[in-house]
């Protein structure tokens, strides 16, 4: 394996007075064009936390955090891949066994939203069959920047109403928006996909995307096949829960007290 395992953040601190329920461990993997935002997104679910210059990753990299999901304990594992296209022929290893995936494009970069079909494609041609798939239209804070920013520039070029200049898409309020969410979203419910979009800058919709996989994954079915395969894991006991019917109560990094499904 020549991936880079490395930054293994892992979001299991808290959590010692819980019952030891065992967690149904879940592979989740990352895919889509470099820089769209991936290790991004993960860093904001996993440690609530935004790096405005990221290096890129090399390889892969590797992060767990655990989720509750009504009586359920998930544990995510994240495969964060490399989007540059030499790293490209590592990707079956990470998505194999994959029993979820995020894709990922950036809502203002058109390239990266083809990239990602693409990386559908191959996942619907290659990956488990049962898959969960998300496709996740990332840095949509961008877009209200510019219609902020851009509003005000309206009233200064109003005057100015020659056809050539003022009517590029930066002109206007949406004006870095490549990818309209309602082309994006009919791609989605066509390809059988969860659809969402997001800022892991700002954290807008991140938590969503993990919450609606983990309620998506068919656990009964990996947990009667695991049980096939060998002794079961106790995934079966129940265990109190904090969390709100249907929403992922993550288990770590409880900063801040959102009121939304997760805490992280
Ligand atoms: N404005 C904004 N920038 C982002 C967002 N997500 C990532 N970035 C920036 O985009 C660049 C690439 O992010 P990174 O997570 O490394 O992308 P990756 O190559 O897909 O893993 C970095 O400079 C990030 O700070 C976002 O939601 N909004
Ligand atoms: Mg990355």
């Amino acid at each position: 394996m020549s991936a880079q395992a490395a930054n293994s953040a892992t979001g299991e601190a808290a959590g010692a007075a819980a019952a030891p329920q065992k967690p149904f461990q879940t592979k989740l993997v990352l895919l889509g064009e470099a820089a769209v935002g991936k290790s991004s997104v993960v860093l904001r679910f996993v440690q609530n936390d935004f790096q405005e210059n990221k290096e890129p990753t090399i390889g892969a990299a590797f992060l767990t955090q655990k989720c509750r999901l009504e009586d359920r304990l998930i544990k995510f594992e994240i495969w964060d891949t490399a989007g540059q296209e030499r790293f490209h022929s590592l990707a079956p290893m990470y998505y194999r066994n994959a029993q979820a995936s995020a894709v990922i494009y950036d809502v203002t970069k058109a390239s990266s939203f083809e990239k990602a079909k693409s990386w559908v494609k191959e996942l619907q041609r290659q990956a488990n069959p049962n898959i969960v798939i998300a496709l996740v239209g990332n840095k949509i804070d961008l877009l209200k920047e510019a219609s902020s920013s851009s509003n005000a520039n309206a009233e200064t070029e109003e005057e100015d109403d020659d056809e050539t200049a003022t009517t590029t898409p930066e002109a206007t309020g949406d004006s870095l928006r490549a990818v309209p969410k309602d082309e994006a979203e009919a791609y989605a419910k066509e390809a059988g996909l969860l659809f969402f979009e997001t800022s892991a800058k700002t954290g807008e919709g991140v938590v969503e995307v993990f919450t609606e996989i983990a309620k998506k994954i068919p656990i009964d079915l990996h947990l009667a096949r695991n049980a096939a395969a060998g002794p079961a894991g106790g995934n079966g006991a129940r265990q109190a829960s904090g969390g709100q019917a249907g929403g992922v109560d993550l288990q770590s990094n409880q900063q801040g007290n959102r009121k939304d499904a997760c805490n992280c």
